[in-house]
């Protein structure tokens, strides 16, 4: 089968790629592993899964139909009302017709006599296409959980990244969590609500701040679409794609006392980019970091009772901001429970998955179920995941031995009519994903649109341009703490993963350089 273009996963990306190319006049196939669209949040089923940007944020802005007729209840929804969304979206706008679900992509190689991408998928097919177009998300391929053992265990075993989509019950049953990101803050609450005993296992604790999280009323709603084409001006000029109020201030030019109210007020706010914002230095300079994350660790001081379990979960080791830090509901708090305690492996290290349990440097814990919130191979992990070979059999995974290497994270040399949507080099996870999402969306578009105007069969970024883009975001990333820490956005969670720093902060200022390149005739 032939087509256009080729489109893989049918996550936000994917759907909104489908949609722009099929009213373009392309014809488009979608391939998703799934048997249903959401990407990310069709496998991040577990209990308290949320975004971490506020849902009237991390929605689809290109449709103001859809904008007016979807009500979000949440001021950060949950995973099942965020699919419910994505399934709303591929019904309203007809996309299924054009997905086809239950399909891994296994291998795309370019042919140079056709001029075409050759892809094999799982169910033996091959298919045929000019463009291929990678939509497989930042966060989707789980880490390989590198703990010795695990197979071992005799219980039931869980991965955050892919949970049963019937849902766990566990109530009653001794529960270990290994992991404190993200996806273990958003679920120990629960979880501790049903166990009969928690324990959780922390390598790194995080920096975490209260959701805040509340119903959403039809004022705000209104008020939100009163204002539309006005937020959604704001969102495409604000540093993570998230309408902000501009830093004017560094740090140390208000008092000690204003700065405690600042961040109290930033804090209040339950949101992340408003704490990262309070000053325009905190993610430059480390002193000026350290005010902030201290006012973070008081904040756990005072809420978790007993103090060495406080000292344990208060972050040390990284400036405030640089892993990617949290947004919960009441995990602090969780920790004043009598059945939750807090194993510090900085004290007493993991040494391995046993059939009863976990086991440490001090003790082994017995558990009926072990939960695995270890994280993902993120940004490459799932573009690699397929066998890519460009110009002359050379391999994506070859290309990118020693790190990711793109041109403004949108196409590679040596990979033509390849396109990444939020691929490594551009802002994706530093930006609200939705605002980048259609952003890469419509610049791949208008290039596809240019090329069959201007009778261009091939596309391809210039090795050149590449090298240049890379040696940018490294210099960029150098100018802020974000460097050197040891987190996802640089591979560094992933043992022997080249530590090449892989999202770019700053999505206005991306954005002009795309527009310029545009507006330059795609030089
Ligand atoms: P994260 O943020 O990568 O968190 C993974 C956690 O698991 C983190 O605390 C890790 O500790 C821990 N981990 C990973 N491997 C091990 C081993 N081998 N032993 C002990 N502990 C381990 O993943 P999440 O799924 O929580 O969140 C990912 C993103 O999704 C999040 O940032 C949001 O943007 C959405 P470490 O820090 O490596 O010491």
């Amino acid at each position: 089968m032939r087509f256009d273009t080729i489109v893989v996963g049918a996550g936000f990306a994917g759907m909104y790629m489908l949609y722009r190319l099929r009213e373009a006049g392309f014809s488009v196939r979608v391939l998703e592993t799934a048997d249903d669209v959401g990407g990310t949040w069709y496998w991040n089923r577990y209990p308290g899964a949320r975004c971490d940007v506020q849902s009237l944020d991390y929605s689809y802005a290109f449709s103001r139909e859809l904008v007016d007729e979807w009500d979000w209840s949440e001021k950060y929804a949950t995973q099942p009302e965020i699919l419910r969304y994505a399934q709303h979206v591929a019904d309203r706008f007809e996309l299924r017709p054009d997905i086809q679900f239950e399909t891994r992509v296994e291998a795309a190689r370019w042919n140079e006599a056709a001029g075409e991408w050759v892809v094999s998928t799982s169910r033996g097919e091959t298919l045929r296409a000019r463009h291929y177009i990678v939509a497989t998300g930042c966060l989707s391929v789980p880490k390989d959980i590198d703990i010795e053992g695990r197979e071992d265990f005799s219980g039931r075993a869980y991965h955050t990244a892919d949970w049963p989509r019937e849902g766990v019950d566990f109530t009653g049953l001794r529960v270990g969590v290994i992991g404190t990101g993200s996806s273990a803050i958003q679920s120990i609450p629960i979880i501790a609500e049903q166990a009969a005993e928690l324990t959780i296992f922390q390598r790194t604790p995080a920096f975490s701040l209260p959701a805040f999280n509340r119903p959403i009323d039809d004022e705000e709603r209104a008020a939100r679409r009163a204002n539309f084409e006005d937020i959604k001006h704001e969102a495409r000029y604000s540093l993570f794609g998230v309408p902000d109020h501009p830093m004017e201030k560094s740090t140390f030019e208000v008092s000690d006392a204003q700065r405690r109210k600042d961040y109290e007020a930033a804090y209040r706010t339950g949101t992340l980019n408003a704490m990262l914002q309070q000053y325009n230095d905190l993610l430059v300079n480390a002193e000026a970091n350290e005010t902030a994350a201290e006012f973070l660790r008081e904040k756990i001081r005072s809420t978790v009772k007993d103090p060495d379990t406080a000292a344990s979960l208060c972050p040390t080791t990284f400036p405030f901001g640089t892993k990617r830090s949290c947004l919960d509901t009441n995990y602090f708090e969780t920790y004043n429970k009598d059945h939750v305690s807090l194993v510090d492996l900085r004290r007493t290290p993991l040494e391995r998955i046993t059939a009863a349990g976990v086991k440490t440097s001090d003790k082994e814990y017995e558990f009926d179920a072990i939960v695995f919130a270890t994280g993902f191979d993120a940004m490459t992990g799932a573009i690699v995941k397929v066998d890519i070979e460009g110009r002359n059999g050379l391999a994506l995974k070859q290309k990118w031995a020693d790190g990711p290497k793109t041109y403004l994270g949108l196409a590679v040399a040596g990979f033509p009519n390849l396109f990444t949507i939020t691929g490594p080099g551009s802002p994706s996870v530093m930006s609200n994903m939705m605002v980048s999402i259609e952003q890469h969306v419509e610049w791949i578009r208008d290039l596809l649109v240019c090329m069959g105007e201007d009778g261009v069969t091939t596309v391809e970024a210039d090795a050149g341009a590449e090298a240049e883009w890379v040696a940018y975001v490294n210099t960029v990333a150098e100018l802020t703490l974000f460097h050197g820490c040891s987190s996802w956005y640089l591979g560094a969670n992933v043992p022997g993963k080249p530590r090449v720093f892989m999202p770019l902060p700053g999505f206005p200022e991306y954005k002009a350089v795309c527009d310029d390149v545009v507006a330059d005739g795609y030089r």
